[in-house]
């Protein structure tokens, strides 16, 4: 995405984009992290000439490098099963009650740090010297520094929130070498530049400087937030659904935890409150098992379908592994005693109104654990495209909703670049810039929230 940015001028053109394939070998799910940055490289070609590059990617996954800096082996796909009873293992050295006190993470099987334990046990290479989070990986290859940036830092499960800097007692009892990271820095720092090989290979004339971004996506889409003030919440939808607050300072509590809340780090020192949820994955790997149908004619379907005939609840992990998902979804609406979807228009409902009710428990949640309420929701990602999503997410959460912008993790990351060359001033100011650059669509709720919250209590009773 080449973005402009000028004091009242904002704008993204998409220059190249490419499929990322995840590949199954007998070991299991890995990342084809070269074709990857074969396709970083044909975007920089076909982006042509300019001031500044900034990278952003999924969280928690890695490469590991040898003594020489080669990459050794393919990274891990946080949906690879070998995770699966590790928690349990890790708990027994960090019961998760002080796990959450110190990282304010989440719960997740696929935390950086349930992963380096299981990579003990498993093909990973042991002599890696050092551990690269996908985004600095792709970085050192452009500019040949290292560095490890803060916000997906903080989603390896390894770094306190209220310090912002690693968890060094949590590293210690388990085991965890910290050495293998690279230097923390903050979105905004300086990267590097393009090394000349790059230059070459793309056509670019040097210098051009790489600035350390928001390089979590879901960070870099919290900072695009096109809200005023402070009263919202957001919902950053795609594969996945992160819906949840910004806030000052983590919160840390014991209810927190059990509601699976994570505390992730954001922009400028603010804090990610959210819970993730299953998201449009749901709904991908549908449509990957129907055979790709129109979205557009799935969705009208869907429409036409009753609200809220069966739900599932969007939040377990249990649809975390990729494969069979209609029957998956069938089989929750079987063993909960609701009706079974069975057409895709029934099945995308049945999709759309779980997600909608995971969004309104998420917001509501996070507004009480947090003591911090809102009065619009803004939805931005993928699901923005997706009117039904948007409008039933209003209808559920009872408030207004704000949709846009789709490629928000896009604009943060080109915001905290031209912030960083002077040309943008804070946080407020890039999210007018937003407001007033960008096209945005207003949900208002329809009805009241009675059918939700009995959606709501049937999901917690079965
Ligand atoms: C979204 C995201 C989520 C993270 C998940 C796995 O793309 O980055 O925030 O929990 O992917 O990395």
């Amino acid at each position: 995405m080449v973005g402009r940015v000028g004091r009242h001028e904002l704008e993204l053109t998409e220059a190249h984009r490419f499929a990322n394939r995840p590949v199954r070998v007998p070991e299991g799910l890995r990342w084809d992290v070269l074709a990857l940055y074969a396709g970083v490289l044909d975007g920089l070609r076909a982006a042509g000439q300019v001031d500044s590059v900034g990278i952003d990617s999924w969280a928690v996954d890695y490469g590991l490098l040898d003594a020489d800096g080669a990459l050794l082996g393919n990274p891990v796909h946080y949906r690879d099963g070998r995770t699966e009873g590790v928690a349990e293992k890790v708990w027994a050295n960090v019961p998760a009650a002080e796990l959450y006190a110190a990282t304010g993470l989440q719960y997740a099987p696929f935390n950086t740090l349930y992963q380096l334990v299981a990579a003990r046990s498993s093909d990973q290479p042991g002599h890696a010297e050092r551990l690269l989070l996908i985004p600095d990986l792709l970085s050192y290859w452009l500019t040949g520094e290292q560095g490890t940036e803060l916000t997906n830092a903080s989603t390896t499960q390894l770094v306190d929130p209220r310090t912002r800097d690693w968890s060094y007692d949590v590293a210690a009892r388990l085991g965890i070498d910290l050495s293998l990271f690279a230097p923390l820095r903050q979105p905004g720092d300086p990267a590097g530049a393009l090394r000349p090989e790059v230059l070459d290979e793309t056509g670019l004339t040097g210098p051009v400087p790489v600035t350390a971004v928001a390089s979590h996506d879901t960070a870099s889409a919290v900072a695009a937030v096109p809200a005023s003030g402070e009263r919202f919440a957001y919902i950053c939808t795609g594969t996945w659904s992160l819906a949840g607050l910004e806030l000052d300072a983590p919160v840390l509590t014991e209810e927190s935890r059990a509601a699976n809340f994570t505390n992730e780090l954001g922009l400028d020192g603010t804090v990610r409150y959210l819970r993730n949820i299953m998201g449009l994955w749901l709904l991908q790997e549908c449509v990957r098992a129907w055979g790709e149908p129109d979205l557009g004619e799935l969705l009208q379907a869907a429409a036409g379908v009753p609200a809220l005939r069966s739900v599932v609840d969007a939040g377990d992990a249990a649809f975390l592994a990729p494969g069979r998902m209609p029957e998956r979804i069938a089989e929750a609406c079987r063993a909960s005693g609701q009706p079974v979807p069975e057409s895709p228009g029934e099945v995308t409902r049945c999709i759309l109104d779980s997600l909608a009710l995971a969004h309104r428990r998420a917001v509501e949640d996070a507004q009480r654990l947090a003591g911090h309420d809102v009065d619009v929701v803004h939805v931005v990602g993928g699901g923005v495209r997706n009117a039904l999503l948007c409008q039933l997410t209003a209808d559920a959460c009872g408030l207004p909703v704000v949709a846009g912008p789709t490629e928000a993790a896009a604009f943060g990351n080109v915001l905290v670049q031209a912030r960083a060359h002077g040309l943008v001033g804070d946080r407020a100011e890039m999210r007018r810039l937003l407001g007033r650059t960008q096209p945005l669509t207003r949900y208002e709720p329809r009805g009241d929230t009675a059918p939700w919250r009995a959606a709501q209590a049937r999901l917690a009773g079965a």
